[in-house]
């Protein structure tokens, strides 16, 4: 499957997942900073502006580039995975460009053609507020569009909330996201190159499940047949994922040591079809394996505009922790003698590009 990476988190994810992704980029910079073997879309603006900033965290300018670059992608993401980040301008911008279009075309999108994303959300209790709003309108807009349509795959919904909360380095995290992703997509290889005892989950069975318009949450877990299913998945969800909701379908892999009969899978199935789901399933024998160990995927979808709710009540709930500790520590300060142009030109001398740029923003400059 072709992998595009689009903006500067999904590009750098992109070919850590495989070298020979495509990447999409409106900055230069940011684009000639992508190892990768396979092709580079630089997506320009009208006025030719953007090569060196990209969209500077605003979707508009992603969107207005998408444009340069539309034709060439439609075709790129057929049966392809797309990644991206949704809280920038260009990621953001770009992928929904791609779901507008997707979610336009009058025919039905074959099985082999639908397009599967991977978003990788902001945590929004520490991430900037406009990462949070440009995933909101994100979703509430394209995303919710496309699968109304029915012309997407799978979309599964990362989150960096793993990586705040446990303070990863970036690289760290990105090796954590592409490793949970070959995890999943090893699923119909173990079971050509394993032995299997039950069922059987082909490359079409695989290729149709991730066709469908849903989100995608799956993980993996040491099973212990002797306690209860369900406890041990909800104690065992993908960290990287958003949650799940209730599952519409499902998906699992059993894989068991040498010697055990794997009948354990019923345990499995009946908590599925306790929930009227009928899932997909295989059992294989891993002879590198001590303990059963289940893979497992759910599909679901929660109306994005649900999702963005729970977005807004955490940023919210943080920006009142924020007033709360403000108004605890408040302590009298001396007023602060400090002339805006010397400091300025203090920058300037120290080739602080970066600070220049956010002064002229914020008009100091
Ligand atoms: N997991 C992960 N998140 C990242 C990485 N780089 C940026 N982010 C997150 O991605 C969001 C910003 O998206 P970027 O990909 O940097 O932005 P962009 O799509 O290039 O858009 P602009 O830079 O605004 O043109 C924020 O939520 C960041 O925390 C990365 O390498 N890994
Ligand atoms: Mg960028």
């Amino acid at each position: 499957m072709r992998t595009i990476g689009i903006g500067g988190a999904g590009s750098k994810i992109a070919v850590k997942l495989d070298a020979q992704s495509v990447v999409v980029n409106i900055s230069e910079v940011e684009l000639s900073k992508i190892p990768t073997s396979g092709e580079k879309i630089q997506a320009s603006l009208r006025d030719g502006s953007g090569v060196f900033q990209g969209a500077r965290m605003d979707p508009q300018i992603g969107l207005e580039a998408y444009g340069s670059v539309s034709r060439q992608l439609s075709n790129l993401v057929r049966g392809a995975m797309v990644i991206a980040a949704t809280g920038g301008g260009t990621g953001n911008g770009i992928t929904a460009g791609i779901l507008k279009e997707l979610a336009g075309r009058a025919e039905k999108i074959a099985v082999e053609e639908k397009t599967v994303f991977a978003l990788v959300l902001p945590y929004a209790k520490m991430e900037p507020d406009e990462f949070v709003i440009n995933t909101s309108d994100f979703l509430n807009g394209p995303v919710a569009a496309a699968i109304d349509s029915g012309n997407t795959g799978n979309i599964f919904m990362f989150s960096n909330r793993c990586k705040f909360e446990k303070q990863l380095a970036e690289d760290k995290y990105n090796q954590m996201i592409v490793n949970s992703l070959r995890d999943f997509f090893a699923i119909p290889a173990k079971n050509a190159q394993l032995k299997l005892l039950e069922e059987h989950i082909d490359q079409a069975d695989f290729a149709l499940y991730l066709s469908k318009p849903y989100f995608n949450h799956f993980t993996s877990f040491n099973y212990n047949p002797d306690n209860d299913f369900g406890k041990q998945l909800s104690a065992r969800w993908n960290p990287l994922l958003l949650p799940p909701e209730q599952a519409i379908e499902a998906l699992f892999l059993l894989e068991v040591p040498a010697g055990n009969d794997g009948t354990c899978f019923y345990n499995i199935l009946k908590y599925f079809n306790d929930q009227d789901v009928k899932p997909l399933y295989s059992v294989v024998e891993n002879p590198n394996l001590k303990n059963p160990r289940v893979s497992v995927s759910l599909l679901y979808s929660r109306k994005p505009a649900e999702e963005v709710q729970d977005l807004n009540r955490e940023s919210e709930e943080h920006a009142q922790t924020k007033v709360r500790r403000t108004i605890d520590q408040y302590v009298e300060l001396e007023p602060l003698q400090v002339n805006l142009d010397n400091e300025a030109a203090k920058v300037k001398s120290d080739g602080q590009d970066d600070v220049i740029a956010m002064l002229k923003r914020i008009n100091k400059l």
